[in-house]
């Protein structure tokens, strides 16, 4: 030790289970009211052309998007780009990903600061809200493709945790204990 970089090493801890044990599944209900996570399905075949994208960007303001492929092969700077996505952290704005290709996994922070799980596959979109701390990493495929969405000028920047005393932060924690 330390021989954290080994792909072993980060398959095991990718693997570890973050919740609850034994797991606890929740709804798409019940994972909104303690985490204030929104999730779209869409239709990885017709989304181009079916209108049910477009409605979200419009009804959201979405007016930013592209496409980012999370590989070896095409993310320049791999191996620091996937460990600061694991690094707990937040953002001033919503983080939008709607994955068409590969897969992976978001953990974010309920209400009492236990992770949960949320798996994407190929038509999962999810709206992670601006002020809960969260992270991403790969499973075992090593590959990712999703469309990001934004309103205005995209803010990727990551606010590792302890990020308590940004407004966003504290904007969040109101909402969620509010609901709503
Ligand atoms: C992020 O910001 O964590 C990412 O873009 C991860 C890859 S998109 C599924
Ligand atoms: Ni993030």
């Amino acid at each position: 030790r330390p021989a954290d970089d080994l792909d072993c090493r980060q398959d095991y801890i990718n693997k570890l289970q973050t919740g609850a044990n034994p797991p606890k599944f929740l709804t798409l209900d019940e994972l909104y009211k303690v985490s204030g996570v929104e999730y779209f399905k869409l239709n990885v075949d017709t989304y181009s052309t079916d209108g049910v994208l477009d409605r979200i960007k419009q009804q959201r303001g979405y007016t930013y998007e592209d496409e980012i492929t999370c590989s070896k092969e095409c993310l320049p700077n791999y191996e620091e780009k996937l460990k600061n996505f694991f690094q707990e952290h937040l953002h001033t704005d919503e983080e939008i990903r709607f994955v068409v290709d590969g897969s992976g996994y978001f953990d974010v922070r309920d209400k009492n600061d236990q992770w949960v799980r949320i798996e994407v596959v190929p038509g999962d979109m999810i709206v992670i809200p601006s002020g809960i701390y969260h992270r991403f990493t790969l499973d075992i495929k090593n590959y990712v493709k999703a469309k990001r969405f934004f309103i205005g000028e995209p803010v990727w920047l990551p606010y590792n945790r302890p990020a308590d005393d940004m407004d966003c932060r504290k904007q969040y924690l109101k909402k969620l204990e509010t609901g709503d």
